[in-house]
């Protein structure tokens, strides 16, 4: 993809240097302002920033290329490292038979508003409606209990990487809450509770990696309260992310431990070393698209998208600068040298000779789809031997001599990535607010704030929090217990009941 321009390009420059009709520079950029009107900023930026198209059914969303190429590079990142750990892909059916997902109705039963049906085909109606899938622990775990006969089918991982469809009725944001989007949902089952439990963190810090290493994003792991769980699993666990902008949480990824809930009603038993009957200990797993989204609202600013380095299909946007007189073609080679260098070198470049934009024009251009590093040749840059680098994410710009382009571009790009998480940390942090009292909660809430909070982590407290705290603006909820716990002093309190306290807990408005 780097310098995939380049060769058309050239041809271009050579033609004489005399430029074509200069597009009008209006409309371009973005009008709402990230502090003032989050929503409409948001919404603004993922469809200028052309990652979104909008589509003509409600929460339906078009990926568009610069979307996917982000989501690609996290994919290759979590699917090599899901098969070092001997996790196998396959691919089930999109359509669930209402049989089965009946089966497991305890906990569909909730969920069963949001399930979209096929009833028809062509004219007729179908002789059984059959669903779409939700997520796929019906589709798939039948054939787990044929497939698990004895403990040498043990332990089974498998995963699949597919779109799935969640009818929501709440409004719905491009990335953060559609209708149909796409994940990876691992599903595994293992002789041994130790097993499973081992899996659950493994998986939990490769979704840490995406979101801090990748997405530079900071992230909190810990463990879902009861409420808050997978209804159907044991225990749920959980990267949450934190959107200063708006103060609400959102959950990143989550990886559960099933237990044996599932096999019990799949039935999905096996024989021991020693031929005794056993049921299998399960896990699920997934992150999804929402990801993105989560990195345009934490890395965004007023002039449209911004992205870490390690997840941009092009990370050095070069930009040919020609004044009237300049020596056109030796600035569009120095242009093509500098692409052919760099993505030699494994960075991900690309020039933009179009002919009917003018430089200004592109900048703004390359600003609004957040490409980290810009790298403009102009007549005194050719004449210098050097080419100058500005910066997405803070601006500066510093001149780079061409015997030294590959080496400090590299380091660039490694600035701007860690100053992006460490920006977005700093960020977090100001807004993490530890409260002991039922005051200090309700205020700090109406501060936005991301509010740690000691407590008894009974499910009727929560219930109690989630009725007293209803509002227009949507009611508190816990997000997770760290699992760096803070000490937790001796007769410290619940913020909520003033009973005896059991932990720290995160607690927010959330997405
Ligand atoms: C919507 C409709 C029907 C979420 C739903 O988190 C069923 C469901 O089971 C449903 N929305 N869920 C929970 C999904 C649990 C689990 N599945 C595998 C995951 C990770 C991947």
């Amino acid at each position: 993809m780097a310098g995939g321009d380049t060769k058309k390009s050239k041809a271009n420059a050579s033609g004489g240097g005399k430029k074509k009709e200069v597009k009008k520079e209006t409309g371009l950029g973005i009008t709402n302002r990230k502090d003032d009107n989050f929503g409409e900023w948001y919404s603004e930026v993922v469809v200028n920033a052309e990652l979104i198209e909008y589509y003509d059914i409600s929460g339906c969303y078009i990926l568009r290329p610069w979307a996917m190429s982000i989501w690609e590079i996290m994919q290759t990142f979590f699917d090599a490292e899901i098969k070092k750990m001997n996790i196998q892909n396959c691919y089930f059916p999109l359509f669930v038979s209402p049989g089965v997902l009946q089966k497991e109705k305890d906990h569909v039963e909730g969920f069963a508003p949001e399930v979209a049906w096929v009833t028809k085909s062509g004219e007729s109606d179908l002789e059984v409606p059959i669903a779409i899938r939700p997520t796929s622990e019906t589709v798939m775990y039948p054939y787990y209990s044929k497939w698990i006969r004895g403990h040498r089918d043990l332990p089974l991982k498998l995963n699949q990487w597919c779109n799935v469809v969640r009818w929501e009725f709440s409004n719905p944001t491009p990335f953060i809450r559609s209708r149909e989007f796409l994940w990876q949902e691992g599903h595994t089952a293992f002789a041994t509770k130790a097993e499973a439990d081992a899996e659950v963190l493994d998986v939990l810090e490769l979704y840490r990696r995406i979101y801090e290493e990748f997405l530079a994003i900071p992230v909190v792991k810990g463990k879902k309260s009861e409420l808050e769980k997978f209804a159907g699993g044991l225990y749920t666990t959980s990267v949450e992310a934190f959107i200063p902008n708006n103060g609400r949480g959102i959950q990143g990824a989550t990886s559960h431990c099933l237990g044996q809930n599932f096999a019990k009603m799949f039935e999905i038993n096996f024989e021991d070393e020693k031929g005794e009957k056993g049921m299998v200990w399960q896990n699920s797993w997934a992150y999804s698209t929402r990801t993105i989204g989560v990195m345009v609202m934490v890395h965004g600013d007023d002039k449209g998208l911004v992205l870490p380095p390690k997840v941009a299909s092009v990370q050095v946007i070069v930009i040919p600068v020609p004044y009237k007189d300049a020596d056109t073609k030796g600035i569009f080679d120095a242009c093509s040298a500098t692409v052919d260098a760099l993505s030699e070198a494994g960075i991900r470049a690309k020039a933009d000779f179009r002919d009917n934009y003018s430089p200004g024009w592109k900048y703004s251009n390359w600003e609004m789809k957040g490409v980290p590093l810009r790298i403009e040749i102009g007549p005194k840059d050719l004449a210098n031997n050097q080419v100058r680098a500005v910066r997405r994410d803070n601006s500066s710009k510093i001149d780079i001599p061409r015997a030294s382009l590959v080496e400090q571009v590299k380091e660039m790009l490694d600035k701007i990535q860690q100053s992006l998480f460490d920006v977005a940390k700093q960020k977090r942090d100001a807004c993490v607010q530890t409260v002991k009292t039922w005051d200090e909660f309700v205020e700090a809430l109406g501060q936005r704030k991301l509010i740690l909070a000691p407590w008894c982590d009974e499910e009727e407290v929560e219930k109690d929090v989630k009725a007293r705290t209803k509002g227009e603006m949507g009611a508190a909820k816990s997000l997770c217990s760290p699992f760096d716990q803070p000490e937790l002093p001796e007769g410290t309190k619940c913020f909520a009941s003033g009973k005896p306290a059991k932990k720290w807990t995160y607690w927010g408005r959330s997405y």
